[in-house]
């Protein structure tokens, strides 16, 4: 059964790809399957990841670079994370852009994910995603996730390109960047600069990044752009390529992709070991443990190490 969404999927057909995705997502019985048929019949696509603030304007962005992509003839898979908050499960913020193309379009297909529905972790997530949309045959995979941790510098670890999407907003002043964002552009976006306050924004970073050496030979660029009125946006995917030349100029495609893989190994790995640990009995014995902790029987590092001797013993590697 699983073979047969592969098959059809890697021959173009939409519905096993929405199927597919489904099943990735959801880490569903046999998708692991369909992964590794599919990786089998991929072509690298160009992977572009836009990150930001919700709000800073990356969908209607995503909108405007699929519009210049398509009228070249790219085809396009995009994967957006859809900010969920663990309090009230909904959404941050009611004014999002929604991601659309021509119902006809078939070289476009668009999947948004809620960031506490993947299971197992964003990045790991849309990374299968877009192993998915390269088995489908999609030239450019747009991988668009908010900005606020952890996951997007990982989301960045497999993207070829990643586009930190600002805006000239108040607030949103350079000091206030979390560190790790502003190591993961490769590309800048200044967005909604429609608005006043874009051009100082542009010399701010300009000056702050003037004060870190720039490792990789790569200086960031700094576009001052309007996703809505679709101003500059040829120039960001402009950047993008010149990026992408940089990248070739210093690296071989082959050990891109090479280092790329390492990730998704590692990933997978830890993925796999963690399922593995807490479906063994370890997981059911937590809440007992919990209790021993509570009472002071044991502490946190304690029983970690116990539970790990324990899963070693199972796994038959016993030190
Ligand atoms: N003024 C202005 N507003 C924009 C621009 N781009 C997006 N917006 C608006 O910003 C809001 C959030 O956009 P959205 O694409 O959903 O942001 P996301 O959360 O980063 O994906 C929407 O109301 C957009 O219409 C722009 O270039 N200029
Ligand atoms: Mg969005």
């Amino acid at each position: 059964m699983t073979y047969d969404l592969a098959e059809k999927l890697v021959n173009g057909d939409r519905l096993a790809l929405a199927k597919a995705i489904t099943l990735v997502e959801n880490r569903a019985h046999g998708h692991e399957d369909i992964l590794e048929e599919c990786f089998r019949n991929r072509k690298p696509a160009v992977r572009i990841g836009l990150t930001g603030a919700p709000g800073s304007g990356k969908s209607t962005l995503v909108n405007a670079m699929i519009k210049l992509l398509r009228a070249e003839g790219k085809t396009i898979g995009v994967v957006a994370v859809d900010p969920t908050s663990p309090f009230t499960g909904g959404a941050l913020l009611g004014d999002r852009v929604r991601i659309t193309t021509s119902e006809s379009d078939e070289g476009v297909f668009i999947r948004s994910m809620a960031s506490r529905g993947a299971v197992g972790g964003i990045a790991e997530a849309t990374d299968d995603v877009a192993v998915l949309f390269e088995a489908s045959g999609k030239e450019y995979v747009l991988i668009e996730t908010v900005g606020v941790g952890q996951a997007e510098v990982d989301v960045a670890a497999s993207a070829d390109t990643t586009v930190l999407v600002l805006t000239p907003e108040a607030g949103d002043s350079v000091q206030t960047l979390k560190a790790g964002l502003m190591e993961v552009a490769d590309v800048f976006a200044i967005n909604k600069s429609d608005r006043p306050g874009a051009e100082r924004m542009a010399l701010d970073i300009r000056s702050m990044l003037e004060m870190r050496a720039s490792e990789k030979g790569w200086t960031p660029p700094i576009i001052c752009m309007s996703a809505i009125r679709g101003e500059k946006v040829d120039e960001l995917i402009d950047e993008i390529a010149k990026h992408r030349e940089h990248l070739a100029s210093c690296t071989s495609a082959a050990d891109r992709e090479r280092t790329y893989l390492v990730v998704k190994l590692k990933r997978a790995v830890e993925r796999m070991l963690k399922n593995d640990l807490w479906r063994g009995p370890d997981g059911s014995a937590l809440e007992k443990i919990a209790d021993d902790i509570a009472d002071g029987t044991t502490t946190p590092y304690a029983a970690a190490r116990q539970i790990l001797d324990r899963y070693r013993a199972r796994s038959g590697q016993g030190e």
